[in-house]
């Protein structure tokens, strides 16, 4: 006696896991003395903003008091906090950049 139990089928997936660095916000934070045009010069040369870009995120610190300037994996965001902090001092500003995870 053949009582056709009918088969039922389950796709299931497997997800290619390809483990994903954890990134990091680089963070530019607010003071009373570093130049608006330096904050400016920073941004389009270490964060490869535009200028319109730049002036945006720049006055976007000024009056919040810090901004995400950009996401990265944990060596560039490092490497970006170095350059612009070097870049800082060595012009005599007190400006501030930081990194944290995401
Ligand atoms: N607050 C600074 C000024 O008024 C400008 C500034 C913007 C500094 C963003 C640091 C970061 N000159």
């Amino acid at each position: 006696d053949d009582d056709a139990e009918g088969d039922i089928s389950v796709v299931t997936k497997t997800k290619p896991k390809t483990a994903k660095p954890p990134l990091y916000k680089v963070l530019l934070l607010n003071d009373d003395y570093t130049p608006m045009e330096f904050v400016v010069l920073v941004l389009e040369r270490f964060f490869g903003l535009n200028h319109a870009q730049s002036v945006e995120i720049m006055l976007t610190v000024h009056k919040k008091g810090l901004a995400v300037v950009g996401v990265f994996a944990f060596e560039i965001a490092e490497t970006k906090v170095a350059q612009v902090m070097d870049f800082a001092r060595r012009n005599q500003h007190p400006l501030q950049c930081t990194m944290e995870k995401e």
